[in-house]
This record gives structure tokens, C-alpha cells and sequence, in this order.
């Protein structure tokens, strides 16, 4: 198993920032003890999506936290980031992993347990499980409930990451659940100051022990 701290994940959002408020936001979540980092673009063109992720590569880079593309392993690849997560309409996770190596990181979605399994046997990394709660991020969803979270963590060896309208106000309902971490959009990316946002959600998920390495 790779050597992966995702305990707190923050995915990040561009929708309606300028290129350069948006890498301030992301810098100042690097500086506020974020453990991983994803881009995450739905409406960019390549082109658009080569360009912003290779300038967040570049911070991420700087702040020594792994960069994942959401999506696209083309871009991942070619932007020379550490990972890619993918959904369940995107590549599969064993296609991915053929083309991508061992060494890159691949993460999946996945909202059951047959779904974390198939994901898990086919090498996904680590995993995203939600939405916990609705979210006002862009995001075609489902709920899934925290018995069912706990359920996927007992059935794989590999991170279960939290994900869906999570904040440091809400995340107690995750305490005793056994997930390696939380992921979060809006709770940095639209806080007034996104280092802040970082550093209590840090403190609240370690205040819980959610996410805490036994
Ligand atoms: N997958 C399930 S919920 C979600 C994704 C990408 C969005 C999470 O965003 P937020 O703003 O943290 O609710
Ligand atoms: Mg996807």
C-alpha cells in the first residue's frame, strides 16, 4: 500500500475565480496543512485543464503535497501529477492502472461496498465515499450514509476517505467511523480565508480522532 496521507483532502473548484484568486486560495490551503490536493475541472477545455493544473502542480509542488486530477489521466500524465481519481462513468480503475503504472496514484468513487471492492481488486489507492450530506458543489450524487461509509471501511484495506458537504461544524457525525481522512470543496475553497478553514478542520478532525493513523 502506497505511503498516503489523506486526511485531509481538499479538491479544489475554479467556477467563478479568477486564475489568480483561485492559486491564491490554493496556496493558502497548502499553507493551512492540507495532506493532499486535487484538481478538479468540469467545464475547462484541455487546453484550459493542462494549463491550471500545471500551475497548481507547480504550488503543490512547492508545498510537498501529492497533486491528483480529477478525471483525466491524460492530463495527470502529462503534467507529470501524482494521481487521478476517478468515478464511476470514468476509465476504469484497472484500465488506469495498466496505462498509469504502479507507482501513480489512482483514486475511485465509490458509494457501496460492491462498488469499493470491484475499485479495490482493480487497484484503486485509496477512496472517496459520499455524499455525507448534500452539497452545493457541482456534483451529480447520491447520499451515502455513514452505516454504509463504515461498512466500506470494514470491506477494504485502503484509504475511505468521507466526502459531500462536510465542515468542521458537521464532521463529528464520521467520529468512531474508521476513515483515513475527510475531503472538502466549499469548506476551503469558499471560506473567507481558506488557511484558516484548513487549520480548524485539521484541529476538529484530530479533536475527533477522525482520520488519526492508530
Ligand atoms: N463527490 C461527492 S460530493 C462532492 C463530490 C466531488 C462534492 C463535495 O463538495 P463540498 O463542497 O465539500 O460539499
Ligand atoms: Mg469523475
Amino acid at each position: 500500500m502506497k505511503d498516503l496521507d489523506t486526511s485531509l483532502y481538499f479538491i479544489t473548484d475554479s467556477t467563478g475565480l479568477s486564475e489568480e484568486t483561485f492559486l491564491a486560495r490554493t496556496e493558502a490551503a497548502l499553507q493551512g496543512g492540507i495532506t493532499l490536493l486535487q484538481i478538479r475541472e468540469k467545464e475547462k477545455s484541455t487546453r484550459e485543464y493542462l494549463s491550471l493544473a500545471q500551475k497548481t502542480h507547480e504550488l503543490a509542488l512547492r508545498w510537498g503535497v501529492p497533486l491528483i486530477v480529477d478525471d483525466r489521466l491524460d492530463v495527470a500524465m502529462a503534467i507529470g501529477a501524482e494521481g487521478v481519481h476517478l468515478g464511476q462513468s470514468d476509465m476504469p480503475i484497472g484500465l488506469a492502472r495498466r496505462i498509469a503504472g504502479e507507482e501513480m496514484i489512482v483514486g475511485a468513487t465509490a458509494k457501496t461496498v460492491p462498488q469499493a471492492l470491484e475499485a479495490y481488486e482493480q487497484g484503486a489507492d485509496y477512496l472517496g465515499v459520499g455524499a455525507i450530506y448534500p452539497t452545493t458543489t457541482k456534483v451529480k450524487t447520491v447520499l451515502t450514509s455513514t452505516e454504509t461509509l463504515r461498512e466500506i471501511c470494514r470491506a477494504v484495506p485502503i484509504p475511505v476517505n468521507a466526502i459531500g458537504g462536510l465542515n468542521k461544524d458537521n464532521i463529528h457525525v464520521l467520529q468512531g467511523i474508521p476513515i483515513a481522512g475527510i475531503c472538502v470543496v466549499s469548506a476551503i475553497m469558499k471560506a473567507a480565508d481558506p488557511k484558516q478553514a484548513a487549520m480548524d478542520l485539521r484541529d476538529r478532525a484530530r479533536e475527533l480522532g477522525i482520520g488519526a493513523k492508530a
